[in-house]
Formats: structure tokens, sequence, C-alpha cells
């Protein structure tokens, strides 16, 4: 039933109370009951229909009782009365009979909707998997886990006083060109110590622990690190690092090249040899690269016939900076010089990613191209 559709339905006048005529209009009440609950098919259907029927007002069973009871002779009251009474009846059931069956029909429809076909295949939701930077990265620092280094972490944001000067670069000393910081905007009012920047090596975090703890400190700092380069093949504005600190008393070189030999050999087999060439950096002194032999040509220089191409010919690849650390920085972070000793080395994750899986662009890494990244999963 339409609610806006006005019923044809209306309760008559009795032309007369005779028992045919009684018998007549109680028929047709209740064929208009039964056909208008018929076409009720939501809750809002049902309510219009039985405030037509029942409402106190002007409802169809009020009219009934004027139309009918109340203008009845005396001698008919009696009978027209039952009659009434019983057709009330009627029209009560099947209003009541309308809701339950429009509720039943509402739930099974409700029920149909959320089937479920629990025989379909379930919808594959694809796993994710470490990056292969990261997963690189925790496989250096789990190499030094197994000798007993903890695992510290820092800011990305640090300040001038932690990336540069307690690592004993001067103000306006050269050696911070190299390092293509990028700086946070809007700093000039605070003291250079104080302005902020994005680190470009994690070795701020060995100076924050460094101020934490006494030695003997053996740590290994995994993070991202920022310098202002174009990307390249080679080249990009993010990558990652893990740097490493010994300092006790007694360090020597000796410990430097023996731990860096073992991880990698740990990192790239046991065959791999290092060898250690003189270098310079501002925080250590003497400072060293790393060269292990070529992964490639296994260090003979030539391969396939041709002078290898992956170290120049040369035999061996530079993968990593280290040195023993410079007294000046003990100077910073309260350590006495003249009783601790210490070493420390840098490498880049990205660089050893790219040598233990033969990548050829380091831009790979950071274009998120699945069918690159699901190589590693
Ligand atoms: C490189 C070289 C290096 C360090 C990092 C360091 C940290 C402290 C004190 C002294 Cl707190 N040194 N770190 C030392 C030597 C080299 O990194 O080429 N990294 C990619």
């Amino acid at each position: 039933m339409s609610p806006k559709k006005k019923s044809e339905y209306a309760v008559p006048k009795l032309k007369d109370f005779s028992t045919a005529a009684l018998d007549e209009a109680v028929k047709d009440l209740l064929a208009a009951v039964v056909r208008e609950a018929r076409e009720v098919t939501s809750e809002s259907d049902w309510k219009i229909f039985r405030d037509r029927w029942m409402a106190r007002a002007n409802g169809f069973l009020t009219q009934v009782n004027t139309l009918w009871l109340k203008a009845a002779p005396k001698d008919a009251k009696r009978d027209v009365g039952q009659r009434v009474n019983e057709a009330k009846k009627r029209v009560d059931e099947t209003i009541a009979a309308a809701l339950e069956r429009m509720q039943t029909a509402a739930s099974a429809s409700r029920l149909d909707a959320e089937r479920i076909d629990v025989t379909l295949p379930g919808i594959r939701r694809p796993l994710g998997s470490e990056h292969p930077v990261i997963k690189t990265m925790n496989e250096i620092v789990a190499v030094f886990r197994d000798l007993g280094y903890s695992v510290e972490e820092g800011p990305e944001i640090e300040t001038d006083y932690y990336n540069f000067e307690a690592l004993n670069f001067p103000p306006n000393h050269p050696a911070r060109d190299t390092q293509d910081t990028l700086f946070i905007a809007n700093q000039e009012s605070k003291p250079l110590r104080d302005r902020l920047l994005l680190r470009t090596h994690t070795s701020p975090v060995q100076i924050r622990t460094m101020e934490k703890m006494k030695p003997p400190v053996r740590v290994v700092c995994p993070g991202k690190v920022h310098r202002n380069d174009a990307p390249d093949a080679t080249h990009s504005p993010i990558f990652h690092q893990v740097e490493g600190l010994a300092v006790d008393t007694n360090i020597t070189f000796c410990d430097l090249k023996g731990t860096l030999d073992h991880a990698m050999k740990a990192l790239f087999g046991s065959s791999v040899k290092t060898r250690f060439y003189p270098s310079f950096f501002p925080f250590t002194e003497p400072s060293a690269d790393v060269q292990i032999s070529c992964i490639f040509c296994g260090g003979r220089g030539y391969r396939d016939g041709g002078p290898c191409r992956n170290c120049k010919a040369s035999g061996w690849i530079e993968l990593l900076g280290c040195g023993m650390v410079d007294p000046n920085v003990y100077g910073f972070v309260d350590y006495d010089p003249k009783k601790v000793s210490g070493f420390a080395f840098g490498m880049g994750v990205e660089r050893i990613a790219i040598l233990k899986y033969g990548v050829d662009d380091i831009q790979l890494f950071f274009n998120g191209d699945v069918r690159f990244l699901e190589q590693f999963a």
C-alpha cells in the first residue's frame, strides 16, 4: 500500500440494521482490512495502516462505533454491539498479524542480503615484507649485536652541536662543507650550537650515548640520514647509515681491524679480505677507509676475460670509513682521553645492499616499485 494512496474503503452508513445489512457491512469491512494488510511491506506502511484503522480520533473502528453502534435503534443495539465487537477483534488480529508478517519478511530479506558463501576462496591480502635497505641494516646490526654491542637510536633533526661541534668540526671548518647539510630554516636568531639541521650522519647518537654512559661503551647506531645531494644512480638525499663505537681502556687499532674484518666476513662471506687505507675524518685520528676484496671478481681484478668493472680492475672495493676516536671528541663528553681509547666506524647501508644484491641504481630502493621490492621478500 502506498502511504499516499487514499484507501478506497469508507465506513458506510447503514440503511437499516437488519442481520443481512450488518453481515454485508461487516464482510466489506473485513475484506478491506485484509486487502490493506496484504499491501503492508515496511514498518512505516504498517503504522499508517494501523492508524487508519485504530486512530481514536477518526479511525475506521471509531467510525464503526459512531455510524453502526451509536446510530443503531435501541432494540438492535445488543445484536449490533456483538457484531461490532467481533469485527473489531478480527480487525485487531489482522493488524497484529500484518506487523508480524512484515517483520518476518524484513528479517528474512536482511538475512538474505547478508548471506555469504563460505565455500568461496578468501580475499588474498598480500603480505608486506621488510624493505631491502632495512633488511640489510638489520643484518649489519645483528653482526655487531653478536659481538656484544648494544643498539641506540636518536633524532633525525639535530642541533649543530651534536652533528658537528662535538664531533670536532669547529665552526667554519672546511670539513663541514663536505657534508652537504640540509639546514632547518629561520634558525639564525639562535646561538650556532642550538641551530637545527637534518643529521648528516648518525654520529650524534654516539655522542648522546657517551653523555649518558661511562666507558666501557660498545654501541651501534643505525638510522636515516640526510644530505643535499642530487639523486642519481649512486646518490640519494636520504640514505641510511650504521655507525659503531667502542670505547674502553686499551682499545687499539688492532681491535678495530679485527672487528671490521670479522664484520665484513660475516656480511659478504668468509673468503673476503679487508685492507685499511689511510684517510681523513675530523672525528678520528688516525682514520682509514676499509676496502674489501672485490666480491665480483674474487679480488683478481679481471673477470670474463676483461677488467672487472665493479672494482675498476683494482681487486678492491671501498666500503666504509673508520678510525681511532680523536681525543678532542672525549673532551666534549667528559671522558678522560688519558684513561680511555676507542675506535669508531661508519658505513652506508644502501652501498652495502647494492653490493650484496647486485643492484645497479640506488633509486630503485626509493621508487616503491613492488616488482623490485618483492624480489627481497
Ligand atoms: C663513513 C665514515 C665514520 C665515524 C664515522 C665516529 C663517531 C664518533 C666518534 C668518532 Cl661519536 N667517529 N664515527 C668514524 C669514522 C668514520 O664514517 O664514511 N661513513 C659512511
